[in-house]
């Protein structure tokens, strides 16, 4: 009895050493003197955990499988595409962690069970720290900044002008332009000259153009045999362009090229984020209907001699994986008779559009532009149209117009945000 009491024993302790050096491992955590005293990295519950020291801020967490998966070593890693070199089929989703090491300079060191080994910088892993702070940082300040919506009422005080030599000189104004775009959702150039390029030049300086079935340039001016309700003199009501794209163009450039004498040819604008919202705060039910019901958008005609059959089905409004705003569509020049929905949706849904269509015109405003100015807004948001004008044979109103997507925009935002920070972009 005594003796098997002692084997049991022996057994225990053997056990519970082996367990204890286990787990000593696992957290082995080894401090550099005096360089990274602060510095200590430990595993717990399949999670890395970097305390970075008392007055560096809270301890970072990443889980073991991310930092496998985003390991920077050249086996890995491509330096030159940034690109993963790993894990081109399957994700070692059970990176088992023999130790940790945080001797190198500000470098956390993992010796991965496999004998592999990976090197992280604190800087590297701290601006990808999953803290919610950390991630709405890189949201709002590298992926897009967040939109600031408006009401009539405060329309007067968020217009921001730019001089076109400016924007088109100076990186700073350039980025100034392009980020007010996209928070507030529209600006003014003044000055540009007397050009027909001058809405090509603008796209270009940011990138390039969007091409659409009325080509890379559009003409709005009263034409013989208009194809487009936007070719009449007539009043265009609050639209936003081309919702009959799944690929809907980012931002309209119109260039008042020829501004109309008669009294019409003012532009009108509501932010259709703001019309969304109010709708969702004071007609909740309208609200889910428009987000819900999918209407067909579509353009039946002919531009410079193509005919095109264009349409998307797609709600009035249309929300992001976050649930935020990320387009609205309405035109009702290009809603089709078409409606392919059940039969007993017809009717709220109509109900619901037309509260929608009353609050964007209850915060609608009014301008006119003059011949120079160009004007540009953001083609998901804002809905905008014009009142009815008069052409002379002596003055002909004449907008030219360019689109460009938001990927091009966003990219040139975050490019020129870096040049000015002097930052690196990985
Ligand atoms: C358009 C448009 C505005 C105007 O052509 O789509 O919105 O002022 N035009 O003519
Ligand atoms: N234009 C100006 O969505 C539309 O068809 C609105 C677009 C013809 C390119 C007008
Ligand atoms: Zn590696
Ligand atoms: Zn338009």
């Amino acid at each position: 009895m005594q003796l098997s009491h002692s084997v049991e024993w022996y057994i225990k302790m053997f056990t519970r050493q082996l367990i204890k050096s286990i787990f000593h491992q696992l957290t082995a955590t080894r401090k550099c003197w005096p360089l990274h005293r602060q510095l200590t990295a430990s595993v717990a519950g399949g999670n890395v955990v970097v305390l970075q020291g008392p007055d560096l801020g809270s301890p970072l967490k990443f889980p073991s499988v991310w930092l496998r998966d985003n390991c920077q070593c050249s086996a890995c890693f491509h330096k030159n595409t940034k690109s993963r070199q790993a894990n081109w089929t399957r994700t070692n989703v059970e990176a088992r962690i023999r130790s940790i090491n945080v001797c190198q300079q500000k470098k956390v060191t993992i010796d991965w069970w496999d004998d592999h080994r990976s090197s992280f910088t604190l800087d590297w892993l701290r601006n990808r720290d999953f803290a919610p702070t950390n991630r709405k940082r890189y949201i709002e300040e590298i992926y897009r900044p967040p939109c600031q919506l408006w009401s009539k009422k405060e329309f007067p005080n968020l217009i921001r002008t730019f001089e076109f030599t400016e924007v088109m000189e100076k990186d700073e104004a350039l980025l100034a332009w392009l980020e007010c775009l996209a928070i507030i959702g529209f600006c003014f150039i003044k000055n540009a000259p007397h050009d027909i390029s001058v809405a090509r030049q603008l796209s270009e300086h940011i990138g390039f153009i969007k091409r659409t079935t009325y080509g890379e340039e559009f003409e709005v001016k009263s034409k013989e045999n208009a194809r487009n309700y936007a070719y009449l003199m007539a009043p265009l009501p609050l639209h936003t362009d081309l919702p009959y794209y799944e690929y809907k163009a980012g931002i309209n450039i119109i260039h008042c090229y020829v501004q109309s004498e008669s009294l019409g040819g003012s532009s009108i604008m509501a932010d259709g984020f703001y019309t969304a919202e109010r709708l969702r705060n004071e007609f909740p039910k309208f609200y889910e209907i428009l987000v819900k019901t999918p209407v067909d958008w579509y353009d039946l005609g002919e531009d410079n001699g193509v005919a095109f059959h264009n349409i998307w089905r797609s709600p009035v409004i249309c929300l992001d994986v976050d649930g935020c705003y990320h387009r609205i569509n309405e035109n009702s020049t290009k809603r089709d008779s078409h409606f392919t929905v059940p039969l007993e949706q017809v009717a709220p849904w109509y109900e619901a559009y037309d509260k929608f269509v009353e609050l964007a015109y209850a915060e609608a405003v009014e301008f006119k532009m003059a011949s120079g100015d160009v004007f540009v807004f953001n083609n998901r948001r804002m809905l905008h149209g014009r009142t009815a004008y008069e052409d002379t044979p002596y003055n002909k109103r004449h907008l030219i117009g360019t689109y460009v997507d938001w990927d091009i925009i966003y990219s040139k935002i975050r490019i020129l945000r870096a040049q000015q920070n002097e930052a690196k972009l990985y």
